[in-house]
């Protein structure tokens, strides 16, 4: 390459470093469902791996690169010279040297990791922490607080500052919780239960995300876990533990009875009312959910309204009929009903 190329190169040096230092800058490294931003110690430690094992790989990256440019340097072609250097085949040092250095760093690697997998695995024999069993469905998740007697979904709502065990299995294929700034991923197995702890240091939502394909809907499988002070954690139980179901005008006592007459009741609980279906998510406390259909479409009046008159148009591949032979009345009765889940 001329040297003029080289300068007209250069000239683009300083943008090209702020791109870079835009691009590395917090924005970047944080965002709703980075690893690269923990929010407690599972997170934190799991972090660790990364950090150590792209230090590795970036010392490599040097090392080599470095014996590459003294290679390409120090062996050119010299001008004049018509003959073939001599040609060197295998040197048993060398081999022994970047065969022993590799094993070793990934054996480091190894042991991080072993350690880092037993520490993040939860226990069913833990004392003094909460469990949750969490059962994943396409495409929904289910969080049951066998201690509180709290059923709900999507919404994992737990206090601040403890730990929280889960119990993870499936009701049907293959699942995977990840909720990236809180735990890594762990997959949730038919028939059988896997155990994580994972702890919120800070009050806040943090998201997550089914992180195994597992059918049409895989991509709207989302959850929020919703840390909470303990006071407001143990209201929210409170609430879900004295569910009501008050439907007071006569468009929700309407919305009510339609529930129950043209199938809704088969699949959903509703707290505070003999719906007791266990096909889809419960709903009961409906309204202190922020999110519908597995964290896809905000709580609102209007998305209710379209949910319920015809789920399959809002997710595609939704294990919950279409109800769109209801005629706008019908579908806002139910809607007002479903308002009055508290
Ligand atoms: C065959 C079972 C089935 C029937 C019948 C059914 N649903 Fe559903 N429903 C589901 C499933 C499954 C989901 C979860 C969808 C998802 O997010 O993938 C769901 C989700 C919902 C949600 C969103 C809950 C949330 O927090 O995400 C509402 C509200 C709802 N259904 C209301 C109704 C109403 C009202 C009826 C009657 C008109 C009804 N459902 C009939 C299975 C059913
Ligand atoms: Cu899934």
């Amino acid at each position: 390459m001329g040297r003029k190329r080289w300068k007209k190169m250069a000239r683009w040096a300083p943008a090209a470093a702020v791109a870079m230092l835009a691009l590395s800058g917090c924005g970047f490294l944080q965002g709703r469902q980075s690893v690269l931003d923990p929010a407690g110690p599972v997170a934190q430690g799991q972090l660790g791996l990364i950090e150590s094992s792209f230090w590795i790989m970036i010392e490599i990256f040097i090392v080599v690169s470095a014996v590459l440019v003294v290679a390409l340097i120090r062996f050119r072609a010299r001008p004049g010279q018509t003959e073939l250097p001599p040609q060197v085949h295998g040197d048993n040092r060398l081999e022994f040297l970047w065969t022993i250095v590799p094993a070793l760093l990934l054996a480091l690697l190894a042991v991080g990791t072993v350690k880092q997998s037993f520490a993040d695995a939860g226990s069913p024999l833990v004392p003094h922490s909460m469990l949750v069993q969490v059962t994943g469905h396409q495409f929904w998740w289910a969080f049951t607080y066998p201690s509180l007697g709290v059923v709900t979904a999507n919404e994992l709502h737990v206090p601040v500052g403890q730990k929280i065990e889960l119990a993870l299995t499936s009701a049907d294929v293959l699942h995977s919780f990840w909720v990236p700034r809180l735990a890594g991923k762990t997959d949730l197995v038919p028939g059988k239960i896997n155990y994580i702890w994972f702890q919120a240091d800070k009050p806040g939502l943090y998201y997550g995300q089914c992180a195994e394909f597992c059918g049409t809907g895989h991509a709207d499988m989302r959850l929020i876990v919703d840390a909470q002070t303990p006071a407001k954690f143990n209201q929210w139980v409170a609430t879900m533990s004295h569910p009501v179901s008050t439907p007071t005008t006569a468009l929700a006592k309407e919305g009510e009875k339609l529930f129950g007459t043209i199938g809704c009741s088969t699949c959903h609980t509703v707290g505070g009312t003999t719906f007791a279906g266990a096909v889809g998510p419960s709903l009961t406390d409906l309204t202190g959910r922020l999110m519908i259909a597995s964290n896809t479409y905000p709580n609102t009046p209007k998305n209710l309204y379209n949910w319920v008159h015809d789920a399959p148009s809002m997710k595609p591949g939704v294990l919950m009929p279409s109800f769109s032979y209801l005629k706008a009345p019908q579908v806002k009765a139910l809607v007002a009903f479903l308002e009055s889940l508290k």
